[in-house]
């Protein structure tokens, strides 16, 4: 029995593992384990060597059990001891770095400029990309032998062959949106349409595809002296400064009388710098809106009249942030991205500053 008791015992202490472990178990106090054979030969004994030998042998099984346990236990600890030493965590050290994007200026600037139109009573609108002719060009008083429809370089949908109905354009102007409005809420209205817009021209300053924002204030007594107020304010609050600025009498079909408009600025050492010195810079076409556009528009244009205006949006971000070339914008470079852009979280508000 101490031949046992040494032997189980010494390996129980050298085991390695709880595989190991459960192997003793087996081979000392399983079913057929040695200890557990010594106790059926209980059986055989008389009753006196059965009283000396049971509880010996009982004794024995109790502190071999007792010897895996503690063994479990001790191999357990030092399996997480293990684990703790290898799978440490350093959490003061900083994070990874995340891939951020940034807010594009032509978004950044879309923003700011509704943030300041919302503010006098604006409302966004927005419509389809692709136009009927009829919206993008007879509802605007441009009937189909204008010259502005060639002049325009509009983009044309193809139509099934066969299908002689006027194909469909990429709009070449936000106004539609103004004339879709028009027809669904009527008089009075107040509202912006920002949105990209196409025309066939590619150089230095012009991409097949740009944003505009065009506005319209409808209602029974709007002048072109409201018009002014509205501009003059606008470009201050988008500039941050005070900006003069200067209509010259022009012609648009959709506007009678019309005026484009020049605001204040220097050019000096090949910078422009608005709102300051004694140079013009053309940014905007306006005027009343033509009689014929409110009728299209389901508008009587005995009751009510109005002004719009449109500019490009691009044009206004190259401006601000001095961005050299336009078309940058739409060349996806992540390093022009990263220097242009916006971090989202730097929202445009009037309060917090533009
Ligand atoms: C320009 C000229 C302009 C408008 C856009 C407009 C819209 C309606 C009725 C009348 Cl629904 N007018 N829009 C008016 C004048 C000029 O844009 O040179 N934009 C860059």
């Amino acid at each position: 029995m101490d031949d046992l008791r040494d032997k189980y015992l010494g390996q129980i202490a050298e085991a390695a593992d709880e595989a190991a472990l459960e192997e003793l178990r087996v081979a000392a106090v399983g079913k057929k384990g040695e200890v557990s054979l010594k106790m059926r030969e209980l059986g055989k004994m008389t009753p006196e060597e059965r009283q000396v030998a049971g509880p010996k042998l009982n004794a024995l099984k109790d502190e071999i059990n007792s010897a895996l346990a503690a063994k479990k236990v001790a191999l357990e600890d030092a399996a997480l001891d293990a684990r703790l030493a290898e799978e440490w965590l350093d959490v003061t050290l900083p994070s990874r770095e995340r891939p951020r994007g940034t807010i594009h200026p032509v978004s950044q600037v879309t923003e700011e400029v509704t943030a300041i139109l919302a503010d006098m009573g604006f409302a966004v609108a927005e419509g389809p990309q692709i136009e009927s002719d009829w919206y993008n060009f007879d509802a605007l008083n441009i009937p189909s032998h204008h010259p502005a429809r060639t002049e325009m370089d509009t983009f044309y949908m193809a139509r099934a062959t066969g299908d002689n109905r006027p194909p469909h354009v990429l709009r070449t102007h936000t106004s539609p949106v103004q004339i879709r409005s028009m027809q669904e809420h009527g008089a009075p209205i107040r509202i912006i349409c920002p949105g990209r817009v196409y025309r066939a021209d590619y150089d230095q300053t012009h991409t097949p595809m740009f944003h505009q924002v065009e506005g319209l204030a409808i209602d029974k007594d709007i002048s072109m002296a409201n018009l002014k107020w509205v501009l003059e304010e606008f470009f201050s609050a988008y500039f941050g400064t005070k900006v003069k600025t200067r209509f010259r009498a022009s012609h648009f079909p959709f506007t009678e009388p019309s005026a484009e408009v020049d605001i204040q600025c220097s050019f000096e050492g090949g910078q422009v710098k608005v709102g300051e010195g004694d140079g013009w810079l053309e940014v905007l076409g306006s005027g009343m809106v033509h009689p014929k556009v409110l009728e299209a528009g389901g508008i009587d244009p005995a009751e009510w009249q109005g002004f719009a205006f449109g500019m490009g949006i691009d044009r206004m971000a190259m401006l601000k942030y001095g961005i050299p070339d336009l078309r940058a914008f739409f060349d996806s470079d992540l390093r022009w991205l990263r220097h242009y852009g916006f971090s989202a979280l730097q929202v445009p508000t009037l309060h917090g500053g533009l």
